[in-house]
């Protein structure tokens, strides 16, 4: 093991011993295979850093382009131990626990999920709500304790707001997948701030999510927590159970 001037762990790349700092790069070239495509495709990688690069794959892609995978020697590292990220703090909880807790309420929770502005990815916000939910993990819907509204795609902050009055909403759920031009920054903090000028902010739980959404991201923009890809719907369930509770004094 690797450390650092601190004595952090400091890890490379794992090709085929530990620490070779072997690694992968695939990239789409305009140019059909051949022994001029590959040797492109080995400056290519070259030009990335990478050591003695092989070319292991070579496939055309489009009647112009060519596919490559080039493996090679990476002398980079990292110091695992000087991160620090801001993870979510959430209980994991069974469904039969999430329901049994959600019981000491008296009431459901009430959802309201969306994905907003000019975003019309749903495939990420159907994962999390719908019944179907999310590989083998079922949605809020499937949730007795849990009353899950989702408005789809393209919902204007100022309807997902109305939408959130008039059904007395504990969580607003907010999906946004495009990211063009920091777009997903803008909208969600625009939401936050409508939300501080209605005078609800300290009554709803804001939760934001996508792929390029992490925890850290949402707290900056004013969200309670952020959820990033691969989420799973019981991991949302769980985390708005427990807030719902902490909340209203009954955890
Ligand atoms: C399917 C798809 C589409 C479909 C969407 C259909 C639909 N009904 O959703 C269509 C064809 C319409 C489409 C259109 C476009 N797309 Co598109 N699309 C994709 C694609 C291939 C898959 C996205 C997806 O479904 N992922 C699967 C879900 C399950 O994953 P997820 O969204 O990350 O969600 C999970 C987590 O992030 C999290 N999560 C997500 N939201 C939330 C919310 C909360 C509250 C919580 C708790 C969790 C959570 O939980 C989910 C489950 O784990 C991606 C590329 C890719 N492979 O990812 C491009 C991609 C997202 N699209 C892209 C682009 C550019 C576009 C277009 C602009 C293309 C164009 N020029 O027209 C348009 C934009 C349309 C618009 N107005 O939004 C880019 C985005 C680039 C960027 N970063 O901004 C991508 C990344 C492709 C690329 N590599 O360039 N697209």
């Amino acid at each position: 093991m690797l450390r650092s001037k601190t004595g952090g762990r400091v890890l490379r790349a794992y090709g085929d011993r530990e620490g070779d700092g072997m690694v992968q790069l695939s990239f789409t070239l305009a140019i059909l295979p051949g022994d001029r495509a590959r040797e492109a495709a080995k400056r290519f990688a070259e030009a990335h850093g990478l050591l003695n690069p092989l070319v292991v794959t070579m496939e055309q892609a489009s009647p112009e382009h060519s596919y490559f995978v080039a493996y090679g020697h990476s002398q980079h590292s990292v110091d695992v131990d000087a991160i620090h990220v801001e993870e979510l703090s959430a209980k994991e909880l069974s469904r039969e626990d999430i329901e049994a807790s959600a019981k000491k309420l008296g009431r459901k929770i009430v959802v309201v999920g969306a994905c907003t502005g000019s975003d019309a990815h749903t495939v990420g916000i159907d994962a999390i709500i719908n019944y179907k939910g999310y590989r083998g993990d079922k949605g809020l819907e499937s949730y007795k304790s849990f009353d899950a509204h989702n408005l789809g795609a393209q919902v204007e902050n100022e309807e997902l707001v109305e939408r959130v009055l008039a059904l007395g909403a504990d969580a607003v759920l907010v999906s946004q997948i495009i990211t063009q031009r920091d777009c997903h920054k803008e909208n969600g903090r625009a939401l936050v701030e409508m939300v501080e000028k209605r005078g609800f902010r300290e009554r709803v739980l804001l939760l934001f999510g996508g792929p390029r959404i992490d925890n850290k991201l949402a707290r900056e923009l004013g969200f309670d927590a952020g959820f990033g890809p691969g989420t799973l719907p019981s991991k949302v369930a769980a985390y708005v159970v427990s807030e719902v509770l902490r909340k209203e004094g009954l955890e």
